[in-house]
């Protein structure tokens, strides 16, 4: 029998940080990508937590993550801003095109990032929430992996295409959502296999195209989009926008480019809007106007995305995050190597 025991945040931080820094990563990459990594753990977000340390050290040590990339920001003054994370992680490279992101939206009203050939593991909730905290509505998107058949189809070619949306509030944590656009994240599937269990009905097709509940052989099939031809579409505008648009890899191209790597490098795409400048001519206060529609869900019981998240938050910071016996030895093993 294993135990699960409490661990603070601030000793999570240290050892996440350790294991890249030793990797030999540039310490402002090791910062950013730990802030990450500490944050989904620390929301209970298992499937975009410590368990990605794993897959983005083997990155390092196969060289299929370039430990010395230092970002580019490329900016022309515009609404379009670029930083070339230079086949880095996508962490640092946000970091980078964060403060002038949020500058040039408050200043033109909106603005977009464009992050080029990063290599991506995270969950896009983390950058949503941090730029709807600096009062911006955002939303944010990119390809990944070719592991999602079509709706109709049975031949992976999306990827499980995460899209986020923020909102500012006042006073509380901002209106957040982020799924993927296939019916579970990749990480879920994975973690299901790893641990012997089924995949529900529905999540994907073994390769043979018949359904399967064995999560091994969905992930060697084809995993499915969520909502049928509905998922299938936002899916398609994701590789359209934050691949083709940004002439970054679609998920095809960066599975057939990556030879079994275990993240993807492609281009990611944020859109932030200054909701006050929208709503200027109205005379409405957008943000007023928000909670109107937030308090109406809520008043008949909905539960807000992002509830069970910012609940789990507030455990871990009182209690510390709640890891197992497996998980603490594995997290000092990457923090002595
Ligand atoms: P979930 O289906 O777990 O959750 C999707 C969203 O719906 C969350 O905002 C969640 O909030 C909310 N939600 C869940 N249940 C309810 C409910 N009953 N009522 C209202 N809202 C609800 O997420 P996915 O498994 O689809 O994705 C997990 C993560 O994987 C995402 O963070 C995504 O960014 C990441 N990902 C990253 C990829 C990449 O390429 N980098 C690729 C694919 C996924 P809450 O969190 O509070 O439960
Ligand atoms: O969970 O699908 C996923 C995923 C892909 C890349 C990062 N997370």
């Amino acid at each position: 029998m294993t135990t699960d025991t409490y661990i603070s945040i601030d000793t999570l931080r240290e050892q996440v940080y350790a294991a890249f820094a030793k990797s030999g990563v540039r310490p402002e990459t090791a910062q950013s990508v730990t802030d990450v990594i500490v944050a989904g753990e620390r929301d209970n977000c298992k499937s975009h937590g410590i368990y990605r340390i794993e897959g983005c050290l083997r990155s390092v040590a196969s060289g299929k993550a370039n430990p010395t990339a230092v970002p580019v920001l490329k900016d022309g003054g515009k609404a379009i801003i670029e930083v070339d994370a230079a086949g880095g992680f996508s962490c640092p490279a946000y970091d980078t095109g964060r403060p002038t992101l949020i500058e040039r939206a408050k200043e033109l009203g909106m603005a977009s990032l464009a992050i080029r050939d990063a290599l991506h593991f995270s969950a896009l909730w983390y950058e949503v929430e941090d730029l709807a905290r600096a009062g911006l509505a955002v939303i944010s998107m990119c390809p990944s992996y070719a592991f999602v058949a079509p709706a109709g189809g049975t031949t992976p070619l999306f990827g499980t295409n995460p899209f986020a949306f923020g909102y500012p509030r006042k006073g509380t944590h901002p209106y957040v959502f982020d799924f993927a656009t296939s019916v579970a994240a990749r990480g879920d599937m994975e973690m299901r296999r790893i641990a012997g269990e089924p995949i529900p009905e529905g999540w994907a097709i073994a390769p043979d195209g018949s359904p399967t509940t064995d999560a091994t052989e969905g992930l060697a099939g084809a995993m499915l989009p969520f909502g049928a031809h509905k998922g299938s579409a936002i899916s398609s505008m994701i590789e359209l926008m934050a691949g083709a648009m940004l002439g970054e890899f679609m998920s095809k191209e960066a599975l057939d480019f990556a030879e079994g790597g275990p993240l993807p490098r492609h281009g990611a795409l944020i859109i932030a809007f200054d909701p006050a400048r929208f709503a200027h001519s109205s005379g409405r206060d957008p943000v007023a106007e928000g909670e109107v529609l937030i308090n109406a869900m809520t008043d008949q019981g909905a539960r807000l995305p992002s509830e069970r998240r910012y609940a789990a938050r507030e455990t871990a910071e009182t209690h510390g995050v709640l890891l197992s016996e497996t998980e603490i030895m594995r997290l000092e093993a990457f923090a002595a190597r």
